[in-house]
């Protein structure tokens, strides 16, 4: 491989000289490489293996389906990071509580949210989904991590990134020195820089909701979305609607072309009064990705990484992207609260 390729490893431990660090990180960061690789070569093959296609018959804490390929996927992460002696607690979307590290292995000063496999509904209709992961430090003393360790707002994130399951696999990632994107190379099982300093453009000309929630949200979301859909007395064009339904896919696409990706809360159903997105392993990582990349991240009323959680599955209303997009749907949501 010539030296003009830049592996994930290599980027990673030049990251580590370039801003210094003992290498805890980057070993956090190695073993959710290895974890993504494994779980994509099973999401390669979800649509052929029918053991791990389709329901459990489990429900998870949010009360969503559980399909197997979360199950997996889930166990990979945990399984990958709790024995390197890097972390003290973690949590993820498909644990109910925090995920201790057994007696049996070292604690670390770190601790991981994650949503280890986003978009789940889509696995069986062959749309992409993706992991999502944040890394803080520990605040607390003592051995094992807890729920205040857990609880930190996102602007105190370490580190933060998403795995995408799609046509290739990427990998993007930010250490607060900007955003870097890799695509793994299936023929060498490496992931390599195929997106270098990401930058997500100013404004853009796509949104993404679903808009089938209308009737539920709140006037200034509907005249936000009704603006972005005129033509403005011909003086902009109207934006072009495209949406998934699996944020780590809504997020990628956004975030290399510009736009706007709104979960706004909504009237109807009681567990999205506040939004239907996590915070802590959805929402702040994102966010803090798309802020290093230039763009904004936003309940409507308040920064994203601003927000001190309260709870471990806590949901927020989410709007991000373009930072131009975000601030102007502010302005709509504000003057109608
Ligand atoms: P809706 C997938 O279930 C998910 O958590 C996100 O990946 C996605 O952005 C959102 O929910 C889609 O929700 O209500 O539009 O189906």
């Amino acid at each position: 491989m010539n030296d003009s390729i830049i592996t994930l490893d290599r980027h990673i431990l030049s990251e580590q000289r370039r801003y210094g660090g003992r290498g805890d990180f980057s070993a956090i960061l190695s073993q959710i490489i290895f974890a993504a690789k494994v779980v994509s070569a099973q999401v390669a093959h979800a649509g052929l293996v029918e053991d791990i296609l389709g329901r459990t018959g489990h429900t998870n804490v949010q009360g969503e389906e559980v399909q197997k390929l979360d199950v997996y996927a889930n166990k990979v992460f945990i399984n990958a990071l709790n024995y390197i002696g890097k972390v003290c607690v973690m949590a993820s979307e498909e644990e109910p509580e925090m995920i201790a590290i057994p007696k049996e292995h070292p604690k670390g000063d770190y601790v991981i949210m994650f949503d280890p496999l986003d978009g789940s509904s889509n696995i069986d209709v062959n749309v992409s989904i993706g992991t999502i992961f944040g890394i803080y430090k520990r605040v607390s003393d003592g051995e094992d991590g807890v729920l205040d360790d857990c609880l930190q707002p996102g602007r105190k994130l370490f580190g933060a990134g998403y795995i995408i399951y799609s046509s290739s696999v990427n990998l993007v990632y930010t250490t607060g020195n900007g955003v870097n994107g890799f695509s793994l190379d299936p023929s060498v099982g490496e992931f390599v820089l195929s997106h270098p300093n990401i930058q997500i453009p100013p404004r853009g000309k796509i949104y993404s909701t679903n808009e089938g929630n209308y009737a539920y949200w709140k006037k200034g979301t509907r005249e936000y979305i009704e603006y972005l859909k005129s033509d403005r007395n011909k003086i902009k064009a109207p934006y072009s609607s495209r949406y998934i339904g699996s944020l780590v896919a809504d997020f990628h696409r956004n975030l290399l072309k510009g736009g706007i990706f709104l979960y706004p809360e909504d009237t109807k159903d009681p567990k999205k009064t506040t939004g239907k997105l996590r915070l802590l392993y959805e929402a702040n990582p994102l966010a803090f990705v798309v802020e290093q990349a230039g763009g904004y991240a936003s309940t409507g009323y308040e920064r994203i990484l601003d927000i001190k959680p309260t709870k471990l599955h806590q949901r927020v209303p989410l709007i991000i992207g373009s930072k131009e997009d975000v601030l102007e749907y502010e302005e709509f949501a504000k003057r109608n609260i």
